[in-house]
């Protein structure tokens, strides 16, 4: 089997999305996800200018070579850009490998270690109220595990909260950022009294989960673990930015809360102290953004070692291509901990037709060939790209923060 063509799309089926296919020489065609939002474009033509013209000709099979070929042949390895793109190619071979052999991806990766994948859901509320009101309504859905974000008195805005609509899309259209403000002590004061009102409410049977998204430093890190103790979290999310992983050592030293980080890591290079060290419980890379399938099962193995689990990144901006992706791997993998599962709009899922398929807490992958997913092209096409970029963030007095 040869590969024959390459080609790239960029739409916006209610939000962006960069999508490829891999053609070959025996009409198997495999799909690629490269989104990396507010960062397309880039993505887009590293794909287009600098790897695709090497992969014709090639045997769609050798997913290895064709990995390191592109990860080492570069010189300029790692970072976002360039993992979105190997990860966009690596995830379309995998979906022709399985498709040419008649199989669900997973059975090409160990096969099925469980039927169905634990999943967790958003739960945002305007205020506490708001918040509890969303947790009994993701509950009546089914579902076992619940990420409780809220908006903060005395804050106008914050990560996870929309102010226009029920479902969260952090990236806003325009030609420039938006910008978010940002108070550490109304934030730290807030939040545990947000899980004592949602374990009084609901028990202790859901899991519940809560993302800071990188605000806060090591001490501020471990006193809120602390203080969340009691409310016993199935995981705080990015509590420290994460490119010191030596910040995790402060945090894991102080608080019994478990820990996860991730989702903006892209090579294993980024958690190696992380889970050499058993300093997190559970590593939220993502398929897609870390280079696809060929390196995330062998991140998986290397922190299944350290008794790290995996609980990938699955917001709405990974596609369902790259989503059905993580959905196999995680079916396939050991140490799976969870999946995010933010779910997608009637458009969305009208563009990408797919086999993914929730049911009382859990997704199931389905059993057509490959990832399961179709692209359909001429609603794609309909909805082409718009501009559009996540918020920054500044402390109150302008000095510019973490978003
Ligand atoms: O901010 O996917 O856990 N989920 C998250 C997401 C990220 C967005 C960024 O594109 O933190 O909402
Ligand atoms: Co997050």
């Amino acid at each position: 089997m040869k590969i024959t063509d390459a080609k790239i799309y960029l739409n916006s089926p209610g939000r962006n999305y960069l999508t490829i296919e891999i053609h070959t020489d025996e009409g198997v065609i495999g799909l690629g996800d490269g989104t990396l939002n507010g960062r397309e474009l880039a993505v887009y033509s590293y794909l287009k200018e600098h790897l695709f013209p090497s992969l014709i000709g090639r045997d769609p099979f050798d997913t290895e070579d064709i990995w390191n070929f592109f990860y080492r042949g570069a010189y300029w390895r790692r970072g976002p850009v360039t993992m979105t793109a190997i990860g966009a190619i690596d995830i379309a071979l995998w979906d022709i490998k399985a498709k040419a052999l008649g199989v669900p991806l997973y059975k090409l990766l160990g096969g099925s270690s469980r039927e169905k994948v634990l999943v967790y859901c958003h739960a945002s509320g305007r205020d506490t109220d708001h918040a509890m009101e969303e947790v009994a309504k993701k509950r009546e859905l089914g579902y076992k595990a619940i990420r409780i974000q809220s908006g903060v008195p005395g804050m106008e805005s914050i990560y996870g909260i929309s102010k226009e609509k029920d479902s969260y899309e952090p990236a806003k259209k325009g030609e420039l950022p938006e910008e978010e403000s940002w108070n550490t002590s109304k934030y730290l004061n807030f939040v545990p009294s947000l899980f004592q009102r949602a374990r009084d409410e609901f028990g202790y049977d859901l899991h519940f989960l809560h993302d800071c998204h990188h605000r806060l430093t090591p001490n501020e890190a471990a006193q809120l673990g602390k203080d969340l103790e009691p409310y016993k979290l199935f995981w705080l999310e990015d509590t420290v930015p994460g490119e010191l992983q030596e910040g995790l050592r402060l945090i894991r030293q102080r608080t019994t809360t478990p820990l996860a980080i991730g989702e903006i890591f892209n090579t294993v290079y980024d958690c190696q102290t992380l889970i050499t060290e058993q300093l997190i419980d559970y590593l939220r890379m993502t398929v897609s953004h870390s280079g696809g399938i060929t390196p995330m099962m062998k991140i998986a193995a290397f922190a299944a070692i350290y008794h790290v689990k995996i609980g990938m990144h699955g917001p709405s901006d990974v596609s369902p291509i790259a989503l059905s992706a993580c959905l196999h791997v995680s079916r396939a993998i050991n140490n799976l901990g969870i999946l995010e599962y933010m779910g997608y709009s009637d458009k969305m899922s009208e563009a990408f037709p797919h086999e993914i398929h929730y049911k009382d807490g859990h997704l199931y992958t389905g059993n057509a060939p490959g990832l399961g997913v179709e692209f359909n092209k001429d609603f794609a096409e309909k909805h082409p790209y718009q501009k559009a970029y996540l918020p920054i963030n500044r402390l109150e007095d302008g000095t510019m923060f973490h978003w």
